[in-house]
């Protein structure tokens, strides 16, 4: 008796509910119910060969203060500005040269509530940083450009960042945050980290939750279900402060990212599960000369940047994180 009754009271006011959300919220549903598109790796290659093009252009390397910086920044903002993306470069001093932090805005969205994602464009002086970071910063051009042939409708207000002089200790990230009023902070509701995502004997890491900082649940569980949709196991790894993530980590901003792996070796139980060399770094030409366009593997750069736009998709239609 008491169920009959409280049930239709229940679902009445479901209806209700429904029924009274459903003009503003049908075309982000609309938008949003469309996969993450498969991002063209050949696309995301381009980019590297143009972050080649750069540094041998600019005496071998694309870092903070050299001429290669510069132009890795005007090549990403002209590709942005045509997607329609609304771009801004800002500048900071450091080491006694001019840094440059590229943001770029995708028109609408809730400005209350912004999904941030972003990774280093500056490589070390001793080579073009092809894998580090042209991997990710390439990978979120692509990712923004599908955005703009999708013309998304994201719920959130979406936000890319490529960061300056990462490798002189995350000056640009750090810069950037710290010109952010607190009420600009507590509108960014997340910020995704793409740090080396090609790297030649690669591993496939998720930025842990724990054991960091504002590490943040959902953004981790949302990246390790686009590596499980494609059966590719994952681990989590614990950053720290070793790029850019830590600035919006020390804001109280929820973080997390994707990271192919670095210096350090791949073990034997490693090379089992995702193939590769055990024994042999994951980058061999991490921060060296070497970190060319040969330096990048074309699997785990199109796995990562297909991960990027699954989470892209996925999170910036979501009402909250
Ligand atoms: N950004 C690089 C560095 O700080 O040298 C490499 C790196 C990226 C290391 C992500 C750890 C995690
Ligand atoms: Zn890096």
């Amino acid at each position: 008796m008491t169920r009959k009754v409280v049930l239709p009271v229940v679902a009445g006011l479901a209806l209700l509910g429904a029924v009274v959300i459903a003009p503003g919220a049908s075309a982000n549903q609309e938008a949003n119910a469309l996969a993450a598109p498969d991002i063209s790796v050949a696309a995301v290659q381009a980019h590297l060969n143009q972050f080649q093009t750069i540094a041998n252009n600019n005496g071998g390397n694309r870092a903070h203060g050299r001429p290669g910086y510069k132009a890795s920044i005007d090549y990403v903002k002209g590709k942005l500005d045509a997607a329609g993306w609304t771009t801004s470069v800002k500048t900071f001093t450091a080491q006694g040269a001019t840094g440059y932090n590229l943001i770029a805005d995708w028109p609408g969205g809730d400005a209350n509530n912004i999904l941030m994602a972003g990774g280093h464009l500056d490589s070390v002086n001793a080579g073009p940083g092809i894998n580090d970071n042209g991997t990710g910063s390439a990978g979120l051009i692509e990712v923004a450009l599908a955005v703009s042939r999708a013309q998304l409708k994201p719920t959130k207000h979406l936000r890319f960042g490529w960061w300056g002089a990462e490798e002189l200790g995350l000056l640009g990230s750090n810069n950037y945050v710290s010109t952010l009023s607190a009420a600009e902070k507590s509108r960014i509701k997340g910020y995704l980290n793409f740090d080396m995502t090609g790297s030649p004997n690669p591993g496939y890491f998720v930025y842990s939750s724990s054991g960091q900082p504002t590490g943040s649940t959902t953004l981790q569980k949302t990246l390790e279900e686009y590596f499980t949709q494609i059966n590719v196991p994952t681990e989590t790894t614990v950053v720290g402060g070793r790029s850019d993530h830590a600035a919006f980590a020390k804001a109280g901003i929820p973080t997390g990212g994707l990271f192919s792996g670095a210096e350090s070796t791949k073990t034997a139980a490693q090379a089992r599960k995702w193939g590769g060399q055990a024994n042999t770094a994951f980058d061999a030409c991490y921060h060296r000369s070497c970190d060319k366009t040969t330096n990048v593997n074309t699997t785990s750069l199109d796995r990562h940047t297909d991960a990027i736009a699954y989470a892209i998709w996925k999170l910036s239609g979501a009402p909250a994180i």
